[in-house]
């Protein structure tokens, strides 16, 4: 291949903005082969149940089995599974579902209320979802700390029961994954992936209960098919490829910025990697520690082409100019590099996750420091937030009129709906208004 080329930008060029388009740019694939393929498999599982799925899994996957129950993994095995971890794989595991835990813990939403003078009460109910469904992809991207990061918010929030789906390509089951399951409480596990498990979830078949929402990530199969269910069930957010930018003030060790910068390449080969620093020196440095790093490293067929198509190197004016290309992106992961991170913190805006100062290595927060590492990407933070307990809460309206309150306020719906020619509406109402 031929040599390492990571594209520079300097804020004081004329097209600089655009030059930032370009960088983001990024289309979520939407394929019309892939939609039909999926639609297609929606539904033949919808109307056919399980025998669709066991074909399918047979056909994608090279399964050989006669009925669904043969993919449902016991309770014995999940516990078999953990408890077949090495001791230290066991203990950080365990350390890191505590921390999550306690962390959104803080998150959960109460329901509240209030009584006006009158006697009407007024409030907010919050109540989980009921059933909830867990997509965990095999292969490449089949991430315990994942199982963990999905399944710890909706135990918090009450769910009553988690339904999680693996495919198990060639039969090979991951531990670890099993592992972190039992560990986090999931009820169930089948061994079925792609459109199918998504299928099965959202409609439910003989074997596979209904649920009312699926979260996790998928590859485009999974998306897609998880986007064409959406209000027969809710669904969470469908993820990009990864993203970290770095913001430094030029003083941290330049190896750890450019293995922070490997750390999210590695994901994908469209992952995006971004340093922002004012000083041009610290740009070399970085160059230099990522040249040395990189033969280094067991991903770097992927970390070298994410550094090549999407990564970026950027020189501003100062850190402030560095918050302001910050937000333009909104990342999935800021790491804020500097001696002061408190001070830079104000002048964040759109953020996934923020990690303030040099020993803030965002592997930290994809593991174990607590919050959840399921965040939006592809500058999607301008509006969503990381996935959460509150993703699996709903909140009912409360309403209870004394009979003083429901006379009041009858005059006035009254006249509102009469603007709305809704009659009944305005008698209903009228009904209740004392004399
Ligand atoms: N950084 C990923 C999450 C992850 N990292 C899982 C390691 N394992 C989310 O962008
Ligand atoms: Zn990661």
């Amino acid at each position: 291949m031929s040599e390492l080329v990571i594209k520079r930008f300097d804020s004081t060029q004329a097209d600089f903005s655009e030059q930032m388009d370009q960088l983001l740019a990024w289309e979520a694939v939407s394929d019309d082969k892939v939609n039909q393929i999926v639609n297609e498999i929606l539904k033949r599982v919808r109307a056919e149940g399980d025998s669709a799925v066991v074909e399918y899994t047979n056909r994608f996957d090279g399964t050989s089995v006669d009925h669904l129950a043969e993919l449902e993994m016991s309770a014995e095995r999940l516990q078999a599974a953990l408890d077949g971890l090495p001791a230290d794989q066991r203990k950080a595991l365990e350390i890191a579902a505590q921390r999550v835990q306690a962390y959104h813990e803080r998150q959960k939403g109460e329901s509240w209320q209030y009584t006006e003078a009158d006697g009407t009460m007024l409030g907010q109910k919050v109540t989980p979802v009921d059933r909830v469904g867990l997509y965990v992809p095999g292969g490449k991207a089949a991430y315990p700390s994942s199982v963990l990061m999905n399944a710890m918010p909706a135990k918090v929030a009450g769910v009553k029961e988690i339904i999680m789906v693996v495919p198990t390509p060639g039969g090979v089951v991951n531990e670890l994954v099993l592992a972190a399951a039992c560990l986090a409480g999931v009820d169930r596990v089948f061994c079925v992936g792609g459109a199918q498990a998504v299928a099965a979830l959202a409609y439910g078949t003989e074997t596979i209960p209904q649920v009312d929402k699926i979260v996790g990530p998928g590859n485009i199969f999974v998306a897609t098919a998880k986007r064409a269910v959406f209000g027969a069930v809710g669904i969470d957010m469908i993820a990009g490829p990864s993203e970290i930018l770095v913001v430094c003030d030029g003083k941290t060790n330049p190896d750890w910025v450019a293995m922070d910068l490997f750390s999210q390449a590695e994901h994908d080969e469209d992952a995006q990697p971004i340093l922002v620093t004012p000083d041009a020196d610290f740009i070399n440095a970085v160059e230099q520690s990522i040249h040395k790093l990189l033969p280094t490293m067991e991903r770097k067929e992927i970390i070298e082409i994410s550094l090549r198509l999407r990564a970026a190197l950027i020189k501003v004016k100062d850190l402030d100019e560095a918050m302001e290309v910050a937000n333009r992106i909104a990342p999935e992961h800021l790491e804020l590099s500097v001696e002061d991170p408190e001070s830079l913190l104000p002048k964040v805006r759109h953020a996934g996750a923020i990690f303030m100062g040099r020993y803030t290595a965002e592997a930290l927060g994809d593991y174990c420091a607590g919050p959840n590492h399921v965040l939006p990407t592809s500058g999607t933070a301008r509006f969503s937030s990381p996935l959460g307990v509150y993703d699996f809460q709903k909140r009912s309206s409360l309403i209870m009129f004394s009979e003083e309150g429901a006379s009041v306020m009858g005059k006035v719906a009254s006249v509102l709906a009469r603007g709305e020619s809704l009659t009944a509406h305005a008698r209903s109402a009228e009904y209740r208004i004392k004399e």
